[in-house]
């Protein structure tokens, strides 16, 4: 069995920041020619030396507005949330943060002002950055969890991004990197070995197995280990691709469409391509043409996507044929399941395609496997990454060795992260000996080639994937029962054409309801509640039901006793 090993060891001792911008640490030597960021929608970019200079003022400007510096206190006392769609300064934000001895705290766009409030609250954030769209949802946030509005500031989008009428007199990044070029060096980090393996650099959001969406620390080691795995693990592709009879290496633009509060947008998108020298076209918000124009004027190479957008794609193909993606060599997906039939429908629009599919967790601080350019196996989420080690277990936690066995699938990798925050019980479910719980259910099969590929299939955990983002059933439950008419409810996933899935409410009526009321009034009323308070992928598309009883039996997991409600005949564990 090969094992490859990383070129070193993650460093313990450095920011993901300093990992990033200064040379010694192994990064691509052609990254610091060409633009790391590079706008989508006007072209605006700066060079990798602007970058470093703009993270360095910015930590100035901010050091001196916030009264922080970078050896007193600790992270948990500079947390900086962000909610905010992708711009040029979100990733270089948080490299300012990580100067200062801080963390940064990404929040979904799509949330609502209250989803905001949580995060906001439950990470302890003490200022906020925003975008000029999304200024009055997070002002009302800040409001509410106590962040002074002096304390919110401006990312900055395109000019025609921004809805007519809107403005603030709010600091932006750019006034803080005027003012930050004026000011004194800040004194540097006085980490020791072993500190970027404690220090949390980002707080993203997962609900993990069950329950709330629970704050996920994610140390600036974890970031450095996946970025050096994924590099490693794309090198013998990156050889492949080297021009021929040269020395000379050739750098790529990747789409930088999916969000940088998630996962895969943060990590798999944004840093690991930067590692490699790579420019991220970045790409405020979803929009079919846009995105199609973005490749064609930036000849992008490799499209970072989820599986809805594959979809579109492979049911529009007259707009496609509009643009010229000829500089496309590989798409990657992830975040949910890409069904066979949808992989084969693409190939068949581009046979030159290389269609590879990638498989993490929050948790994992991304990828686990990735299927590598030349040993593609529809369905299969490929093979592992270098030093992860995954183990298949029974429900009774034995180890299953054998091909095609399903199991559930645990995860050991320099990239696990440090746990979630202020949240004992969830560490101790999902963290045992080294190795992380995904709840995911998972086989291993071995490819013609011999390589041994991971295959998903299915979800054990409660979690609800719409177009990739997580759903939590607990969240969603809680919020149905403060609907007066709601006296218990359930809710689970139904499949969706265009979103993978969507969540659907069992719902048993409070004895306050009348017979004489509409069934389908009622359910709507439901519906809406959920759609004033909660983002729109969280919207209960999938319906709602209404039952005599929710069955509750401690002897069946919460996932199944739930499922049996939508299918008895199934499910009698
Ligand atoms: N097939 C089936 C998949 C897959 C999947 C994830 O929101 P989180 O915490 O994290 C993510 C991470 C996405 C991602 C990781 C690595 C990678 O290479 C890539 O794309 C190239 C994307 O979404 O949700 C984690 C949960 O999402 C499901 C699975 O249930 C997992 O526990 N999931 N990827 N390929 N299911």
């Amino acid at each position: 069995e090969w094992v490859p090993k990383l070129p070193f060891d993650p460093p313990d001792s450095i920011t993901v920041a300093d990992f990033l911008l200064e040379e010694h640490y192994g990064r691509h030597p052609l990254g610091y020619s060409n633009a790391p960021f590079i706008c989508g929608l006007t072209g605006k970019s700066y060079s990798t030396l602007e970058v470093k200079e703009r993270v360095d003022y910015l930590a100035r400007g901010l050091a001196k507005e916030l009264g922080w510096e970078p050896n007193k206190g600790s992270e948990w006392d500079k947390v900086i949330a962000v909610f905010s769609v992708n711009t040029l300064d979100t990733i270089p934000l948080a490299w300012a943060t990580h100067r200062l001895g801080g963390l940064q705290s990404p929040a979904n766009a799509a949330y609502s002002a209250a989803e905001l409030e949580y995060q906001l609250k439950n990470s302890g954030a003490k200022a906020l950055f925003t975008c000029l769209p999304l200024l009055s949802t997070a002002k009302e946030a800040a409001k509410n969890a106590g962040i002074p509005e002096n304390r919110i500031y401006i990312l900055e989008v395109p000019k025609f991004a921004v809805p007519a009428g809107v403005t603030s007199n709010a600091k932006t990044v750019d006034d803080f990197i005027r003012e930050g070029a004026q000011l004194p060096r800040l004194e540097p980090l006085n980490w020791k070995q072993g500190d970027g393996a404690k220090k949390t650099a980002f707080l993203c959001y997962s609900s993990g197995t069950s329950g709330l969406p629970k704050g996920v620390m994610i140390s600036h080691r974890n970031v450095i280990a996946n970025t050096l795995q994924i590099s490693t693990f794309e090198q013998p592709d990156r050889d492949r691709k080297r021009p021929a009879g040269t020395q000379s290496d050739y750098t790529e633009n990747v789409l930088g469409l999916l969000p940088m509060s998630h996962i895969y947008g943060l990590v798999v998108v944004a840093h690991s391509s930067i590692y490699r020298g790579y420019g991220v076209v970045v790409l405020p918000k979803f929009d079919f043409a846009l995105m199609l124009k973005a490749i064609q004027d930036n000849k992008i190479s490799t499209l970072f996507l989820v599986p809805p957008i594959i979809i579109l794609l492979t049911k529009n193909k007259e707009v496609l044929s509009k643009y010229d993606l000829s500089n496309v060599t590989a798409i990657f997906t992830g975040a949910a399941p890409l069904g066979k039939e949808t992989a084969a429908d693409l190939q068949s629009i581009f046979p030159n395609w290389a269609i590879r599919q990638g498989y993490g967790l929050t948790e994992t601080c991304t990828v686990v496997t990735s299927t590598a350019a030349d040993d593609i196996w529809f369905g299969s989420s490929g093979s592992i990454l270098p030093s992860i080690e995954c183990k298949i277990v029974t429900p009774e936690g034995e180890e299953i060795t054998g091909y095609d066995q399903p199991g559930e699938l645990l995860v050991k990798s320099p990239a696990v992260v440090l746990g979630y925050l202020k949240n004992d019980k969830a560490n101790k479910e999902t963290f045992q000996d080294g190795f992380m719980r995904t709840g995911d259910e998972a086989v291993i099969r071995k490819a013609p080639s011999g390589v041994e590929h991971l295959f998903i299939t299915d979800r054990i955990k409660e979690l609800i994937k719409v177009k990739g983002h997580q759903v939590a059933p607990a969240e969603l439950e809680a919020h149905l029962l403060t609907h007066p008419a709601v006296n218990d409810c359930a809710v689970i996933q139904v499949p969706d054409d265009a979103a993978g899935e969507v969540p659907k409410a069992f719902v048993v009526k409070a004895p306050s309801v009348g017979l004489e009321e509409n069934d389908r009034v009622l359910a709507r009323s439901i519906q809406k509640h959920v759609e004033e308070h909660k983002a729109k992928y969280k919207w209960i598309t999938g319906g709602v039901e209404f039952i005599n009883e929710i069955p509750k039996s401690p002897s069946v997991t919460k996932r199944n006793q739930k499922m049996a409600i939508a299918n008895p005949a199934e499910h009698r564990d």
